[in-house]
């Protein structure tokens, strides 16, 4: 038996990533071929995508990975969720894709009464969030009212991406739920939002189900990148859903926190939970692979920390690398003079300076103590978020699976053990592009469920196991 190669693109909100997934029949192995550093760029008033840049990069990291193979199967997107491009009638791009971290949103939220943004919870299953495309759309309608007059169609980052490369307009499940025009009972569009908001539902293309092909790659493309036109396969294109793919469990029941610029904290079930407890907490009814509910809650992540580095940075005129930046912490923690916070606090959403505004919130001003309650915020949000988890589920998770990037902070790893009080294991952290990948085996290998994937995934990645203190009778 022959060994296959995918391609998975994993663009997030600080890093693009191109990897080279090699099916073998047991083991997928991953090559990181390119990452390039992304983020939203400075418009007039808002800030902006730069997507035509994050395409070109892509396209010169698939002519380079095929160049390090004899042949692709196929390759696969997968995104941040909720930001979106605007197509007019010649199916041209309208401008740059807005970053959802922005004001639009909340103006968008308070154009509907407090009862209507209760049903638009009961429709969809998800939060209230600003920041979904829901509240994009409708703060543009009140603040960018030229655009709408233009457009004839939305599509997400992940299905905008696959127009260019294979020129169809579809989307997915996953990320057509971060949208939250979604009934996710259904996992269809739901026309009761449309129909309350006047959101034009014509603007949203069909629904691609899950290992289908979502296009080829346009043949003019493909010669001028001088490589054979391949398949896009219909892989869950938010970062999110495909990260939870390479959850490496055999449990049915299991928590997760998927680590990137945010945490995602949550479980994966069957069918929606759409409750007033859920709606309390402020989780979501996401859509995952097959039909699957990744319901979790959006919260602060790697954000703070990403935003920290970038300014001590900047006005150091210097680089720092993760180790210094946890190095700052150490004496902090282990004197504990740092104090916790909110993450999601809103005055960290967008802040012109991190540092001041993590200072204005603790009241602390050593860097070591703003870098050391970062850390203290994070993790204890973790614990809290599932706990909350388990009281909306009636479950009990006695191991947190952290995966994606951020789970290779290993100190983080350790707080979260010792304030949860459970078990973590820290891994696979490339878990978006492994997600992506395994969907691409899975549509060659159509006998293998995800049970087997989440078995051939732990058994190809390093997994750590972080026991709390509590328990090593520290
Ligand atoms: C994580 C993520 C998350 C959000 C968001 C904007 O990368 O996709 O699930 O919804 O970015």
């Amino acid at each position: 038996k022959g060994t296959s190669n995918y391609i998975g693109f994993d663009c997030g909100n600080s890093s693009i990533r191109t990897v080279l997934g090699t099916f073998d029949g047991s083991h997928i192995k991953t090559e990181v071929v390119q990452q390039t550093p992304n983020q939203a760029l400075q418009g007039y008033a808002y800030d902006y995508w730069d997507i035509l840049s994050i395409f070109h990069t892509m396209q010169l990291a698939m002519k380079k990975t095929c160049s390090e193979v004899s042949s692709i199967s196929s390759f696969g997107i997968s995104t941040w969720g909720i930001d979106f491009g605007l197509l007019g009638r010649s199916g041209e791009l309208l401008g740059n894709p807005l970053c959802y971290r922005n004001l639009l949103g909340t103006v968008g939220l308070n154009t509907l009464s407090d009862s209507d943004l209760h049903a638009m919870f009961g429709y969809t299953g998800i939060q209230n969030h600003p920041m979904n495309s829901l509240y994009q759309i409708l703060g543009i309608r009140e603040k960018l009212p030229e655009y709408p007059l233009a457009v004839k169609s939305l599509l997400t980052i992940p299905d905008l991406l696959n127009y260019l490369f294979t020129g169809e307009r579809n989307s997915e499940v996953s990320i057509a739920s971060t949208t939250q025009l979604l009934d996710m009972r259904k996992r269809t569009y739901c026309d009761s939002v449309f129909s309350k908001t006047g959101i034009c539902k014509n603007w949203f293309p069909p629904l691609v189900g899950h290992g289908q092909i979502r296009g080829m790659l346009r043949s003019e493309l493909a010669s001028k990148l001088g490589i054979p036109a391949f398949p896009s396969i219909s892989v869950p294109s938010h970062d999110t859903a495909s990260a939870i793919v390479s959850v490496p469990t055999g449990e049915k029941d299991f928590a997760y926190i998927s680590s990137g610029t945010w945490s995602l904290i949550g479980t994966e079930l069957h069918e929606p939970i759409i409750n007033s407890i859920v709606e309390k907490q402020g989780f979501s009814n996401e859509g995952g692979l097959h039909g699957s509910i990744t319901l979790l809650k959006n919260s602060c992540g790697m954000h703070i920390l990403q935003n920290i580095k970038r300014e001590l940075e900047f006005t150091e005129n210097r680089t720092y690398s993760w180790d210094e930046i946890v190095a700052l912490a150490m004496p902090c923690l282990e004197a504990k003079t740092c104090k916790s916070f909110d993450p999601n606090d809103t005055s960290l959403y967008n802040p012109l300076s991190m540092i001041g505004a993590i200072r204005d919130l603790t009241g602390l001003e050593g860097i070591g103590d703003v870098v050391a309650s970062a850390y203290m915020a994070l993790a204890v949000s973790y614990a809290k978020g599932i706990e909350d988890l388990q009281v909306i589920t009636g479950k009990e998770y006695p191991t947190i699976h952290i995966i994606g990037g951020g789970s290779r902070n290993a100190h983080l790893n350790q707080m979260t053990a010792d304030i949860s009080g459970k078990r973590v294991l820290a891994g696979p952290y490339e878990a978006t592009s492994l997600g992506t990948i395994a969907v691409q085996v899975m549509h060659d290998n159509p006998h293998l469920t995800i049970q087997d994937i989440r078995k051939i995934i732990g058994d190809s990645v390093g997994i750590q196991e972080y026991l709390p203190a509590a328990t090593l009778g520290k």
